[in-house]
């Protein structure tokens, strides 16, 4: 590895702005990294969630685990905003170093940082736009993207501090490195507060930045693909509606009468969207446990699967595993504030369950099937 005494180091960084040092870099990188780290896990768990692997196991309780979780993933992702921008001007005279390249080890160095910035940039720009729902520049799959680019990111991290930290035991400093941390740690504030609030409640009226808030929307929730958009308005409000739940050889047919005839459960539970927002509702309906008893099979010993009316699209459907199944708190709900539910929220029948992201919260269901669990 090629050392650059601290001499020269300090002169590179220095630049044209007194401001810049070495330790501000070094701090900026600390808490860029601790940001970085928290981000990766919350997300990787996420995404281990939606699509569990065979050795994962996700519980049902605590009930808002995921929604802190991914509020977290969220939170600590628009954090990186203010503080990747700082850590990229603190060190960006040395990208016009000269020579550019001086040997096999330093390249490989500045492509290492090169991909870091590049995954970097890539992971806040594409969840921005993600949380915002806008697609267009995105020509890809934003979450298959976001996955595979969140591993290049921490890869390259790994090996950037790996490179970088023998170097910096004595990172020389600079006059102004703590007014600097300070003006970014505000930032970092006001991006948290005025976002934070589509999922904290209390701090729902300054979330100037959060595209949707808890609280708006029909029933007091908001909606995240409306019954229009998902084309399921005229089955929805169908009265031949049936839902139909089958498995072990057996297949039950219920219309909404049958279904409110059943024992009814309330329970309060929210909807945490891996888009970062999070809202509480309060619904009533029955016990997916319930239901599958009525096959005469052991909740306890079973896994499902819920499809929606929908007919096609990516969340049409979702499996629920045992601990949700088996949870007295996971309903078919059909009533949401004690009204029935809004024809956008699921109307007739909706999936809601206790630590769940909202994507597996199927709504507008049509049929349930029931295995045996292995
Ligand atoms: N059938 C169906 N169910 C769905 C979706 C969908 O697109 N189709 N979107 C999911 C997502 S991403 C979320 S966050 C929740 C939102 O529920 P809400 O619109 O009632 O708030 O519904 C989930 N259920
Ligand atoms: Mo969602």
């Amino acid at each position: 590895m090629v050392r650059i005494p601290d001499t020269r180091r300090t002169a590179l960084i220095r630049f044209s702005s007194p401001l810049r040092s070495t330790r501000l870099t070094v701090h900026l990188g600390a808490a860029l990294g601790i940001a970085f780290g928290v981000c990766f896990v919350t997300g990787l768990l996420s995404h281990l969630i939606q699509h569990p692997p065979g050795w994962f196991w996700w519980p049902s309780r605590p009930a808002g685990l995921y929604r802190f979780t991914q509020g977290l993933h969220v939170a600590t992702g628009l954090a990186t905003v203010p503080l990747l921008g700082a850590k990229l001007w603190s060190v960006y005279p040395r990208l016009f170093t000269w020579p550019p390249v001086r040997g096999l080890a330093h390249a490989a160095e500045r492509l290492s940082v090169a991909a870091l910035a590049g995954a970097a940039l890539f992971q806040v720009v594409s969840g921005v736009l993600n949380v915002a729902r806008w697609y267009p520049p995105m020509p890809f799959f934003f979450t298959t993207a976001h996955y595979w680019v969140g591993w290049l990111a921490v890869g390259a991290l790994l090996v950037h501090v790996g490179v970088q930290l023998p170097g910096l035991r004595r990172a020389p400093d600079g006059p102004g490195r703590r007014r600097v941390l300070l003006a970014v740690a505000a930032a970092a504030g006001v991006v948290t507060v005025s976002t934070i609030g589509q999922t904290v409640r209390p701090l729902a009226p300054v979330s100037l930045l959060a595209p949707r808030r808890p609280g708006t929307g029909p029933q007091g929730l908001p909606v995240n693909r409306t019954a229009a958009g998902a084309g399921v308005r005229d089955a929805a409000l169908d009265p031949g509606y049936r839902l139909t739940v089958a498995g072990f050889g057996r297949v039950v047919e219920l219309s909404l009468a049958d279904l409110a005839a059943l024992p009814q459960h309330t329970t309060v539970l929210a909807i945490a969207c891996v888009e970062g927002w999070s809202s509480t509702g309060t619904w009533t309906g029955v016990r997916l446990r319930d239901l599958v008893a009525l096959l005469g099979a052991d909740p306890a010993a079973c896994t499902a699967r819920v499809e929606s009316l929908q007919a096609g699209g990516r969340y049409r459907g979702s499996d629920v595993a045992t601990p949700h199944l088996a949870d007295e708190r996971t309903l078919v709900a059909l009533r949401l504030g004690g009204e029935p539910l809004a024809l956008d929220h699921g109307y007739p029948a909706r999936l809601i369950a206790p630590n769940r992201p909202g994507v597996l919260q199927t709504k507008w269901l049509s049929r349930i099937t029931v295995r045996s669990a292995r």
